[in-house]
């Protein structure tokens, strides 16, 4: 477990964040005071969800969840109230903790829920207590995900899935306690959680946090904070090259010789363009490593630490995970056909939360987790070529579901129809959408602020246009490719 290993690495740094330093032993015992307050009303609490900044506080919570053998639910930072609500009442939560600038948000709900709600710096731990036998098939950890359903569902991960998928990334990208990473991406998704600060504290590693992505204070770090290792989402290294080009070249020339000193810079959760991997090697010296992985699988197909990193291609399958490519049969098709994605391992989640059907069909009887993710395997590396579904948008790292954001926006007054699409984008990858069809004058500006009181910003449409009717096939359903022409035609927004 995680937090056993901790006792290895001592008296050396842990966590750096808001200008401290903690130790591995601190971050032990502070993860034992917060295991202690969350069992002095249960001896099984269930879910715990936490609403907490990036930091120590945010780790110190997590493990203090997992030690009572608990699942942890992290939440996103910037999610409104209903879809907060939406995923407590999902998970079944019985406590929540939350730094205190997100305590009147939650606070009322709370109660008439009859949640627990702790406050960060509030609430004084108790006395450490016996805790209770924590094994690795214990659920560790629910993230939600967004997909081929309206609603975002809880993908369970045990210790197991856990432990496995830092254990094959900490070997295959060859992390040791010598390492010290930066993390700038949001801790309700793999990506943060599991990628950059699981792995980090696995290997004994050092682990700054940067709260917020910003990259001026992310590259004064890259200058100050001897980093060695990087990741991030193709968006992230697009605004970056962006901020560098900014610069003067002074300014520039001392960021590049910084970023030669790193040892590793790693991005997915998206497609990286092939401009964007070579701007990057341009201005940091580094050969951008692209690996492929997703909520239910952690990682699973990586370009190699050492050997050629293909622009375009996402690598090989990690050591310990066994991938292959289906067709519509589910039968293996031959090197150099497209198929399907599908993933086998330990690294595999066990089960999307309360959701027993959507579980059973996402596996084959043979247990391959069945991706949706389409590619094609060309000189022994595998490329994305797509997804089997149009309702799946990849924007800035996110994936979001055009179902749930067409659900919502139907409920609007005076909205007849709606078919929402992601259109490519240099920086986001996809850019949300909505097309809509109106039964009477809707106000647009008035819609845009409405739906960002329902769910985060980032899920919302950057654009709306109005149009008589959606394209429909024969079956009456809408097609989206045909949708996505509509936004070059029609300039209302
Ligand atoms: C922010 N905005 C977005 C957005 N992020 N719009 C679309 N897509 C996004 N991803 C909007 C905000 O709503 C706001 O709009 C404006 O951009 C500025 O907001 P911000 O919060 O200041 O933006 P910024 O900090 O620059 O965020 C960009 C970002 C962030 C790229 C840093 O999106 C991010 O952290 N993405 C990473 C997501 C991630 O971790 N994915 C991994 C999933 S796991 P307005 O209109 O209000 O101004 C996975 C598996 C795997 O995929 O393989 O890893
Ligand atoms: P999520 O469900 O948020 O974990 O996102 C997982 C999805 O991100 C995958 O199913 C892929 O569609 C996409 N993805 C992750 N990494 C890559 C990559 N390197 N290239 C293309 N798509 C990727």
């Amino acid at each position: 477990m995680i937090w056993k290993n901790a006792l290895a690495y001592a008296d050396r740094t842990a966590i750096c964040s808001g200008g401290q330093h903690y130790s591995y032993i601190e971050l032990e015992s502070r993860s034992r005071e917060w295991s202690a307050l969350f069992l002095q009303e249960t001896s099984a609490p269930g879910q715990i969800a936490f609403m907490v900044n990036p930091g120590f506080d945010y780790v110190a919570v997590q493990w203090g969840i997992w030690r009572t053998g608990a699942m942890a639910v992290p939440l996103c930072l910037t999610y409104p109230l209903p879809s907060l609500v939406y995923v407590l009442e999902d998970a079944q939560v019985s406590q929540v903790v939350v730094s205190s600038e997100y305590a009147p948000l939650l606070r009322d709900y709370c109660v008439a829920a009859g949640i627990l709600l702790h406050v960060v710096g509030e609430c004084s731990l108790p006395e450490i207590v016996e805790l209770p036998i924590v094994t690795p098939e214990h659920p560790a950890l629910m993230l939600y995900t967004s997909g081929t359903t309206s609603n975002p569902k809880g993908v369970v991960l045990t210790h197991d899935n856990l432990n496995a998928q830092m254990e094959h990334l900490i070997t295959a990208w060859q992390w040791t306690s010598s390492d010290h990473i930066i993390c700038v991406l949001p801790l309700h998704h793999v990506h943060g959680v599991v990628n950059v600060v699981g792995c980090a504290l696995y290997a004994g590693a050092r682990l700054s946090f940067l709260p917020q992505f910003s990259p001026k204070e992310l590259f004064r770090s890259f200058v100050e904070d001897g980093l060695t290792l990087f990741m991030a989402v193709p968006t992230i290294y697009y605004k970056l090259i962006a901020y560098w080009e900014s610069l003067a070249q002074m300014e520039q020339e001392a960021l590049t010789a910084a970023m030669q000193q790193f040892r590793l810079m790693v991005c997915g959760s998206a497609a990286l363009p092939v401009t964007t991997m070579e701007k990057w090697q341009h201005i940091s010296g580094h050969t951008l490593l692209e690996r492929y992985g997703m909520t239910e699988i952690g990682m699973a197909i990586s370009n190699p630490y050492e050997g050629e990193r293909r622009p375009g291609y996402i690598g090989e399958q990690l050591s310990g995970v066994e991938v292959r490519l289906v067709d519509e049969e589910e039968q293996p098709v031959p090197s150099g056909t497209m198929g399907e994605i599908h993933v086998r391992g330990r690294n595999v989640f066990r089960q999307y939360w309360r959701r027993p059907e959507q579980t059973e069909e996402a596996f084959t009887t043979e247990g391959w987790f069945k991706t949706g993710d389409m590619a094609v395997v060309e000189d022994g590396y595998y490329r994305i070529t797509g997804r089997s579904s149009v309702d799946i948008i990849k924007s800035g790292g996110y994936k979001l579901s055009a179902l749930e954001i067409e659900e919502v926006l139907r409920t609007y007054p005076g909205i007849a129809d709606v078919a929402v699409v992601g259109i490519p984008d240099d920086e986001w990858g996809e850019k949300v959408m909505a097309a809509l069809v109106i039964k009477h004058d809707v106000d647009l500006e008035a819609v845009n602020t409405w739906i960002r009181g329902l769910m985060a910003a980032y899920k919302t449409p950057k654009k709306y246009i109005v149009v008589d009717e959606l394209p429909r096939n024969a079956m009456g359903k809408v097609v989206k490719n045909e949708v996505k022409p509509l936004f070059n035609t029609n300039q209302e927004s």
